[in-house]
């Protein structure tokens, strides 16, 4: 079973809508099996942005992706990594449909309220990375 990383970034907490954003990964038959809060670091953050951590926005990313604690997941189900993609929308949370939850809660294109992997290496990565063997109930 694939599984991925999501994390329910700090305009998610602060809008008080993890349940919310939850309960559509649920329904869609997707199992929690990992699940902590944390803040996150700079260090984490510019190991988890790598891919865009010379492009102008990453030091507002770093800061608002570090503004508060976030609650990070690693999920699992048959084709889970595009499945949630699909559930997301668009980064760019005003050029999402309405329908995804970054169209239906998100405000740009980096205040988006979900983090998620966007390959089947990627959410191996990710999770090897927030979770330690141990926490993970696969
Ligand atoms: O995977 P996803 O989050 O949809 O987008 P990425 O291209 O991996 O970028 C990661 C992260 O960077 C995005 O969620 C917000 C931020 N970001 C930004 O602040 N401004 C941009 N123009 C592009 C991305
Ligand atoms: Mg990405």
């Amino acid at each position: 079973m694939q599984k991925t990383l999501v994390i329910f970034k700090p305009d998610c907490m602060e809008k008080r809508l993890v349940g919310t954003v939850l309960s559509r990964f649920e329904a869609a038959g997707f199992d929690v099996i990992g699940c902590k809060m944390m803040r996150l670091t700079p260090q984490l953050l510019r190991e988890h942005y790598a891919h865009v951590a010379d492009r102008p926005f990453y030091p507002n990313l770093e800061s608002f992706m570090s503004s508060r604690p976030v609650i990070v997941m690693a999920l699992q189900g048959d084709n889970i990594v595009q499945r949630v993609r699909d559930l997301l929308g668009p980064t760019d949370s005003k050029k999402a449909p309405k329908g995804t939850i970054r169209g239906d809660f998100g405000t740009d294109v980096s205040v988006n309220i979900v983090h998620a992997s966007d390959s089947d290496e990627a959410g191996r990565i990710e999770i090897a990375r927030f979770f330690k063997p141990d926490e993970v109930f696969a």
